[in-house]
């Protein structure tokens, strides 16, 4: 992974990349070692400010040929959410289905998909890095997020896009594991950050996040939510889940992932 920050890499490589794959039990053992937390938080923040000085949080990420598009993307964590209500929009192609963008806006939105379609979009091809240590390349097409935030009007105390999907994971012990992802504003008005509902000139398929997933191209793949069925502007992610804004997050992994 060319352009990471040793440091980081280090410790996910050490600490976590095990870690997605193992059992939760191992995960909230891994949660709750102060030390490694720690580390985390340290790392992080290098991370972050690293990335932010050298790089600005408006650099584009690499963009690739269409000869460098991978003929097997791997579909990882949920690959077919299995409750009733998106099963039924499996069935009439998402006809029915509805983005909720609300929250902290002046205008709630509810968008078909075919509202999606005609948004302003983008199309990139671009490299995804998961945590476990793979990576595959794609061309992702969607709707720019930060036109659609314009549009719904964020007041000016929202400080953070929350993403809620169709999908609940793995339960854990106090019956949460509903996945959702929290982003910055900053993030959400990069020009690669979509909404994408096409995937190598294709309909989402289903194992991919059908019908919209979040395409955030400066982190790695675990924050870009797929089902994603409602988005909240918001001023803090405390409440939400176990309050380190997104489900990965929740279980040790860093909030700014960035590559
Ligand atoms: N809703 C939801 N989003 C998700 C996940 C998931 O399990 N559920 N897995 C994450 C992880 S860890 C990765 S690497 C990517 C995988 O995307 P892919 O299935 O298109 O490869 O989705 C991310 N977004
Ligand atoms: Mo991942």
């Amino acid at each position: 992974m060319s352009g990471s920050d040793p440091t980081r890499r280090l410790l996910l490589g050490g600490a976590l990349t095990g870690a997605a794959g193992a059992s939760l039990a191992g995960c909230d053992k891994l949660a709750a070692s102060p030390a490694v937390n720690e580390r985390l938080g340290a790392a992080e923040g290098l991370n972050f400010h690293v990335q932010r000085l050298m790089l600005g949080r408006n650099a584009l990420a690499r963009e690739y040929p269409p000869s460098a598009i991978a003929p097997d993307f791997r579909a990882n964590g949920t690959t077919n959410p299995d409750s009733e209500d998106y099963q039924q929009h499996v069935a009439d192609g998402f006809k029915a289905w509805r983005l909720e963008i609300g929250g902290l806006v002046e205008r709630p939105l509810s968008l078909s998909l075919d509202d999606l379609r005609q948004a302003p979009d983008r199309s990139q091809i671009t490299r995804h890095d998961c945590v476990e240590g793979w990576s595959s390349i794609a061309k992702w097409k969607g709707a720019r997020l930060g036109p659609l935030l314009d549009r719904a009007g964020v007041k000016p105390q929202a400080k953070y896009v929350a993403f809620f999907c169709a999908d609940t994971l793995e339960l854990t012990l106090d019956g949460t594991g509903d996945y959702y992802e929290t982003i910055d504003l900053a993030d959400a008005h990069h020009p690669q950050t979509l909404l994408a509902y096409e995937m190598n000139d294709q309909p989402l398929p289903v194992a991919h996040g059908a019908p919209i997933r979040l395409r955030l191209e400066r982190q790695l793949g675990y924050k870009m939510a797929k089902y994603v069925m409602r988005i909240e502007l918001i001023d803090s992610f405390a409440k939400l889940g176990q309050g380190k804004g997104g489900y990965w997050e929740d279980r040790g992994y860093q909030w700014y992932a960035g590559i």
